[in-house]
């Protein structure tokens, strides 16, 4: 009864948004563009769920060590969350089937952190128990401090976030990816400068952020959190963690990430460098 229970609610939730239009049912499956992950492809996402009046998901997250993950710092600040409201899922391809929850030791955001646009949109947790890796479960590898990922280098992310613009992933909410592209910092800043922002000249793409996505391919709201990662000589890395950007999806606005070589020492600070 109680299964039954935790399958209806968002169900029930999902059934307050607005039906789509038959012509954009297709598009409705999930992060902007892009498709409904194979089984097992991901094996370091994390969904990161809050304490409401059920374990919501609130973000993403992932896993860089088997005891810690690495989530953006608006997942669980400015103001303190405490951990007991937290709990992480992983190795799952559907949110809210069958869940297995982990609960937070101890959650630690960037200290620098306030507002999105500035940066330092970084934050690890602490789970109480070591995980065992398995298929379905695995870490991510953390870039070399030289990696810049410059335009080119093929990237995802993934999520269970928003299919576009305040509109929800449906259930059975499956986990989606989407490649987008990687934009230059310098073009990434100009096309910011376009449109609402045309009359500030202050940088708006920091050194600590990273730029990807095009006209629908990209992340959303309920992806921030989550990892861009790329393939480098082989090996899966993380580059980015989704943190902001204009709208989702929308032509020469890319999504911003958090640039995870920026912040290495701080990781390292708190995550030991072997498991
Ligand atoms: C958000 O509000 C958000 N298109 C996440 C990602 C992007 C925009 C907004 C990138 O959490």
């Amino acid at each position: 009864m109680l299964s039954l229970l935790v399958l209806a609610v968002p169900l029930i939730l999902s059934l307050g948004h607005a039906a789509p239009a038959p012509s954009q049912a297709l598009e409705r499956v999930g992060i902007v563009g892009g498709q409904e992950a194979p089984e097992g492809k991901w094996p370091w996402q994390v969904s990161l769920r809050y304490r409401d009046w059920y374990w919501t998901h609130r973000c993403g997250g992932s896993l860089i060590h088997p005891q810690w993950v690495l989530t953006a710092a608006h997942c669980l600040g400015p103001e303190k969350t405490d951990p007991a409201d937290l709990r992480v899922q992983l190795g799952k391809q559907h949110l809210y089937y069958r869940d297995k929850l982990l609960p937070i030791n101890r959650i630690i955001v960037h200290p620098k952190y306030y507002a999105v646009e500035e940066g330092f949109d970084i934050a690890l947790m602490e789970l109480r128990d070591p995980v065992n890796t398995s298929c379905n479960i695995q870490l991510i590898a953390l870039p070399p401090a030289s990696e810049t990922f410059p335009p080119g280098t093929p990237c995802w992310v993934t999520g269970w976030g928003n299919v576009r613009n305040g509109v929800r992933l449906p259930p059975p909410y499956p986990l989606k990816q989407v490649k987008v592209p990687i934009v230059e910092n310098s073009v990434c800043d100009a096309e910011y400068h376009t449109g609402v922002y045309t009359a500030d000249s202050r940088q708006i793409v920091r050194k600590d952020m990273i730029c990807a996505g095009a006209k629908k391919k990209d992340s959303c709201q309920g992806d921030s959190g989550g990892p861009l990662v790329c393939k480098v000589n082989g090996t899966w890395m993380q580059a980015g963690v989704v943190s902001w950007g204009k709208g989702c999806g929308q032509p020469n606005k890319p999504g911003i990430y958090t640039r995870v070589t920026y912040y290495l020492d701080w990781i390292h600070q708190h995550v030991p460098e072997k498991p």
